[in-house]
């Protein structure tokens, strides 16, 4: 594909993707979440990405869905725009390999939901965060109303659904939305050591800590447990013979390719 919103570049196991079309604040607009979708499948062929970090050129990592291209929709256009789009953020749950979102700036509307979809989310000290959907008369498109209370419970969730305020990184922390901020000269250099730290660590341990983590956030207790043990299991005569072994001789493990 010829990717004209997204920017990719890759480096000892990590790809870091970055959204630019900085002059509409990065708004995500159809070819957006086109090119994603496209990205998303190339990068799960490529044994040489073990971790995807995205981010956004500018003052913006993205200010929400194209609302120039929204405001022409039809109710039924409107329904599959937000459909289509839910499906790409899905995927980037379902994604193998794990994905850090490096907020740089303004991360609203459908820009705080893409950094929901992520599994980790780490903040410049400037990056803005809310849900001005209300603003506009319409509500999150992209499981926002489902992945926001999740992630920083009802009462956090509904402030920033029904208020449209706008927060700061700090406020982002304390509610959970972020797990870490970082000077916004440091972003980057933070979110490859984290995904270096990562990519360090067994790789089909670190698939399998997502797919059942996240898999089980939706089970009941019982069934999510005993998904953990089927998978703990199924690591045995994998990686975790190597890792247990290396401590034991006190080395840095090897792992199965
Ligand atoms: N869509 C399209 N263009 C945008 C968007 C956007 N979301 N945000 C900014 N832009 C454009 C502006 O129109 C402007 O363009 P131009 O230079 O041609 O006039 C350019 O980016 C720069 O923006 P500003 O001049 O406004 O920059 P400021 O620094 O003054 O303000 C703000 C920055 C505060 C971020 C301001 O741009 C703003 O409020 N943006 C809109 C934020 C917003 O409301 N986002 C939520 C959109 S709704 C949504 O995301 C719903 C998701 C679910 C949809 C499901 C499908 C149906």
């Amino acid at each position: 594909m010829d990717y004209q919103v997204l920017k990719t570049a890759v480096s000892e196991g990590i790809a870091t993707i970055t959204i630019s079309r900085p002059q509409a604040l990065n708004a995500l607009n159809s070819r957006f979440f086109q090119e994603m979708d496209s990205l998303l499948a190339e990068m799960s062929q490529r044994d040489d990405v073990k971790v995807l970090i995205i981010t956004g050129e500018g003052k913006a990592f993205a200010a929400g869905a194209d609302i120039a291209e929204m405001a022409q929709k039809t109710q039924g256009e409107g329904r599959e725009f937000s459909r289509a789009g839910q499906r790409t953020f899905r995927n980037l749950e379902l994604f193998a390999k794990p994905i850090i979102a490096a907020v740089n700036g303004f991360a609203l509307g459908g820009g705080s939901e893409l950094a929901l979809a992520c599994d980790i989310r780490i903040a410049s000290a400037k990056a803005k965060f809310g849900q001005p959907e209300v603003n506009l008369g319409v509500i999150p498109g992209y499981a926002g109303t489902q992945r926001l209370p999740r992630l920083i419970g009802l009462g956090n969730a509904l402030y920033l659904l029904m208020t449209g305020e706008m927060i700061g990184a700090e406020e982002a922390l304390r509610m959970g939305l972020v797990q870490k901020v970082v000077e916004p000269d440091g972003l980057l250099p933070a979110a490859v050591e984290l995904a270096k730290t990562i990519s360090a660590k067994g790789p089909k341990a670190v698939r399998l800590v997502k797919q059942v983590t996240r898999q089980g956030f939706l089970m009941n207790f019982e069934a999510g447990c005993a998904h953990e043990s089927e998978m703990f299991g199924s690591l045995f005569e994998n990686e975790a013979a190597e890792g247990m072994r290396a401590f034991l001789e006190k080395r840095p493990p090897k792992w199965p390719q």
